[in-house]
């Protein structure tokens, strides 16, 4: 069900800390953690601790939680001095999605080209 724990999604493991992440932020709502194949000096993902299977999950189920996921990202540029930086949510296999957990990358600390690949 929409916002309960999945037993086979990674990203609710590292919520309950049986894997182990680099946690940069938490709040009540959120984590934010470094990626573990960094695409930039400063990448780091935001995933609200619910599940929702991805952004449009999310914004659809619980679009304060999505709120809560945007603001974090803001305080993750703060924190790592970010003056230009990307937020991406992959959403689908064919835009990249890998892990069905809803999830902000924020890239930073390099010059990021556009289009985006
Ligand atoms: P994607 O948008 O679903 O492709 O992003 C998933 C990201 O999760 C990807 O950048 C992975 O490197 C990252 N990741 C991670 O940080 N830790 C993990 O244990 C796993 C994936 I699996």
């Amino acid at each position: 069900m929409a916002g309960e724990p999945q037993d086979d999604c990674l990203f609710c493991k590292i919520v309950d800390g049986s894997i182990p992440a680099t946690i940069v932020r938490e709040t009540e709502t959120t984590v934010a953690f470094r990626d573990i194949n960094p695409q930039a000096p400063t990448h780091v993902l935001v995933i609200p601790k619910a599940h929702h299977k991805d952004a449009a999950a999310l914004a659809a189920e619980a679009p304060g939680l999505a709120a809560d996921v945007l603001r974090e990202t803001q305080a993750v540029a703060d924190e790592e001095q970010l003056e230009s930086y990307r937020i991406v949510f992959n959403t689908g296999g064919g835009a990249g999605q890998t892990v069905w957990h809803a999830h902000a990358h924020v890239l930073g600390g390099r010059g990021l080209a556009w289009p985006p690949g």
